[in-house]
């Protein structure tokens, strides 16, 4: 695959290429790629570019690696050397927790979100692997929760979501008792869809990306949707009936809801018809 590289970011690269598949990479392997508030301001800006260009239907997102010392990261979380005492600090010394912004991003991404696991996928981290349409990790994969230990916890998508994925047992284990939990383990537990060696990571998230690119967008988008409004609630709603109004803007009967308006006439929907 030919990466195009776009956008210029301090902690993130992104990359696009002519087949429809972007990528999107944490780039503070010193960190093991954990998040500060311009992280996840850049990430933000790189998926919603992404949402934006229509030749793109699949992201691979993934963390830079390995850091000099050879770990390897997806993300281990929020950056706690700029917590402050309200949230993570940013440039200015704002306190930030805007990683739920993301989260919010990647849920109603309409297009194929896969994460690329190689090593730690940790607090935060974890949240946002979750938060991806599908998982493949490398066998170095390690994941779960620290929040217990930092003072931190995550009660939005990062249990409740983990609860539908993993059932209520195994994330409040998850979240209680602070474990990391290896590849074969969270494969048993359905929080990812396969093990891939690591140096095969990227090619394989490419195959997968490819299969997916052969089926019809509609489909896929419609389908996304409906998986969030099983579990998100009204935005979740929101969404898939957001993708009911863009199907029936495409109709004549819609069409001539607005043409009427506009040329200030009663609308005819006669041709409608009342199906079953
Ligand atoms: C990830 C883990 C297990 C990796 O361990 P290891 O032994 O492979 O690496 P090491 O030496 O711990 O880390 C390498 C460097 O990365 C930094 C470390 O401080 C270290 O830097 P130096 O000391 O060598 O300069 N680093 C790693 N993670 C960092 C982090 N999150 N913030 C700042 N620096 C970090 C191990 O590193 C680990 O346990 N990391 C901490 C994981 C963690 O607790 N994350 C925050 C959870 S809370 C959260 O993410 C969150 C939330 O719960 C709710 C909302 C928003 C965020």
């Amino acid at each position: 695959i030919e990466w195009e590289p776009w956008g210029e970011y301090q902690d993130v690269l992104l990359d696009r290429s002519s087949e429809g598949i972007a990528r999107v990479a944490i780039d503070r392997p010193t960190k093991r790629n954990a998040f500060r508030p311009r992280t996840v301001m850049e990430l933000c800006d790189a998926f919603t570019r992404i949402r934006d260009d229509q030749r793109l239907g699949v992201v691979l997102f993934t963390g830079v690696g390995p850091a000099d010392d050879g770990g390897y990261a997806f993300c281990a979380g929020g950056d706690q050397s700029v917590r402050g005492d309200g949230g993570y600090l940013d440039e200015e010394g704002l306190p930030r927790l805007n990683v739920l912004d993301l989260q919010r991003i990647i849920r109603s991404l309409p297009k194929v979100v896969i994460a690329l696991v190689a090593g730690y996928a940790i607090g935060g981290g974890q949240v946002l692997h979750l938060l991806c349409d599908l998982s493949l990790a490398a066998e170095n994969a390690v994941f779960g929760q620290t929040g217990p230990k930092v003072g931190s916890f995550d009660g939005g998508f990062g249990a409740g979501y983990l609860a539908r994925v993993v059932g209520q047992r195994k994330a409040r284990e998850i979240w209680f008792l602070c474990r990391q939990y290896g590849a074969e383990e969270a494969l048993k537990m359905g929080l990812i869809n396969e093990i891939v060696p690591l140096d095969g990571l990227e090619a394989e998230g490419v195959r997968w990306a490819r299969e997916v690119l052969q089926h019809s967008p509609t489909a896929i988008r419609c389908l996304k949707a409906a998986f969030n409004a099983e579990t998100d609630g009204l935005a979740g709603l929101q969404e898939l009936a957001g993708q009911a109004t863009h199907l029936f803007y495409r109709t004549d009967e819609a069409q001539e809801g607005r043409n009427a308006f506009l040329q200030k006439r009663r609308p005819d929907f006669s041709g409608s018809g009342w199906l079953p």
